[in-house]
């Protein structure tokens, strides 16, 4: 899907209240630039990209966070990963960081469960 696409497809996120913004982009009510889809996923660039490609790869079904999702729906939390290398290697060289961030102590600021992927440039070690 070219990258210049601006809207999600019509999602099958589960019900997660009414605040969730990724339910919401999943669901088509609020815009996002979606790179990439599955069945289960969807990913869209960061609206703060911290690299030259930075994308959130994001299962459809609300889950608040990685841990949540790796306790109930592994097969879900393996098609993330594997959208999340097929949007490094079509939009970058399929070199990145993979970045999932759990709780506020680590940075986690949306409780939709979601792995940053970060490529396009040298980056920095941690
Ligand atoms: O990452 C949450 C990320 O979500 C953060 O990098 C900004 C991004 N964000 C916030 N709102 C939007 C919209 N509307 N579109 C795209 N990206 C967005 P966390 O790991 O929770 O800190």
């Amino acid at each position: 899907m070219a990258s210049t696409e601006s809207s999600t497809t019509a999602g099958t996120a589960s019900p997660a209240g009414a605040d969730c913004l990724f339910c919401k982009i999943i669901g088509g009510e609020i815009p996002a630039d979606l790179v990439a889809e599955s069945a289960t996923t969807v990913a869209f660039k960061d609206i703060n990209p911290k690299a030259p490609v930075h994308v959130l790869v994001v299962p459809r079904a609300h889950h608040a966070d990685v841990s949540a999702l790796a306790g109930s729906d592994p097969m879900v939390l393996a098609d993330v990963v594997a959208l999340a290398d097929q949007v490094a290697s079509d939009l970058a060289d399929g070199q990145y960081r993979l970045i999932w961030n759990v709780g506020p102590k680590a940075g986690q600021t949306i409780f939709h469960a979601h792995a940053h992927v970060l490529a396009g440039t040298q980056l920095g070690g941690f």
